[in-house]
């Protein structure tokens, strides 16, 4: 039998391809924001494609959703309230709801069709926007942050695609302002912050523009096989000032709760914050 291949888009890492093995087509088709496909792989399990790219597949999502979602939550002494933009494959909401001190989660995100056919396809990752917590919203978060109308939050997330397409505003300075009037004091912001090894550019201008609006931010990364070059990172930012503000956790994981997870410990919360010399050279913390 011939292999088929999927070969994701470069368009942000020109020069690579990330290629996997293609059993089946479960889904492609152009929702009002994007080109949505699913697909089974021979060996990932299901996997959601984006405009062409990987943004999530059964075998490894754990390492994303979990690092973007425990990071900023471990490192709150009491989470109450959780906003996510975009997010819409519910795998960070799971990683929410895992805290049972949290009272309200908000999902915010711009393409139904994302939710519709991760609901389908994707189960494991789906399960928890039926959460009675949570609140699913169909709508653009750079809008319902504009407003106002959106109230404050302990902890926002925001788990986007890349900054081409519907994301791209989502890496804009006015974005971040917005993320800052929705936090209650102490607050913390974690999003998607990119790979050390493709865009230290990207992510240290992406470190400036935050650090006009926080005291403390920091870039923390996780290791992920069918992202762009194995590596992910995360861009936090906290309104609290003290030097151990982000890569310290406030909170030890419970036994209960370790059990789910397959990515974060306490441990690895502390070194997802020690860069390689030539990452720590350009994007020292502000
Ligand atoms: N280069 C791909 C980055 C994808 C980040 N978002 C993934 C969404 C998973 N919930």
């Amino acid at each position: 039998k011939q292999t088929t291949w999927f070969s994701e888009t470069e368009a942000m890492w020109p020069g690579q391809k990330f290629c996997l093995a293609q059993e089946e087509v479960l889904f492609h088709g152009k929702s009002d924001f994007q080109d949505v496909l699913v697909f089974k792989s021979e060996t990932y399990g299901n996997v959601l494609v984006l405009d062409g790219v990987i943004q999530a597949t059964e075998r490894d999502e754990f390492a994303y959703q979990e690092m973007i979602t425990h990071l900023p939550l471990y490192s709150h002494a009491n989470p109450k309230s959780v906003l996510i933009v975009g997010g819409g494959d519910g795998g960070v909401a799971r990683e929410v709801a895992k805290h049972t001190g949290v009272e309200k989660i908000v999902m915010c995100e711009i393409d139904p069709k994302v939710t519709e056919v991760s609901r389908k396809y994707l189960p494991k990752m789906s399960a928890s926007l039926e959460d009675p917590r949570l609140t699913l919203l169909f709508q653009d978060a750079a809008e319902y942050l504009r407003s106002g109308e959106c109230g404050k939050f302990d902890v926002i997330i925001v788990d986007s695609s890349d900054p081409v397409g519907p994301a791209e505003v989502l890496f804009r300075s006015e974005f971040y302002e917005n993320l800052k009037n929705a936090l209650n004091p102490n607050g913390i912001v974690s999003t998607q912050g990119e790979c050390l090894w493709l865009h230290l550019d990207l992510i240290a201008d992406v470190l400036g523009r935050v650090g006009q609006f926080f005291p403390t931010v920091q870039y923390a990364y996780t290791t992920i096989p069918t992202y762009p070059s194995g590596q992910i990172g995360f861009v936090l930012c906290s309104l609290d000032d003290s030097v151990d503000a982000l890569n310290k956790p406030k909170r030890i994981v419970d036994a209960k709760t370790a059990e789910t997870l397959e990515y974060y410990t306490s441990k690895v919360h502390e070194a997802a914050f020690v860069l390689p010399a030539f990452a720590e050279k350009k994007i020292s913390p502000v």
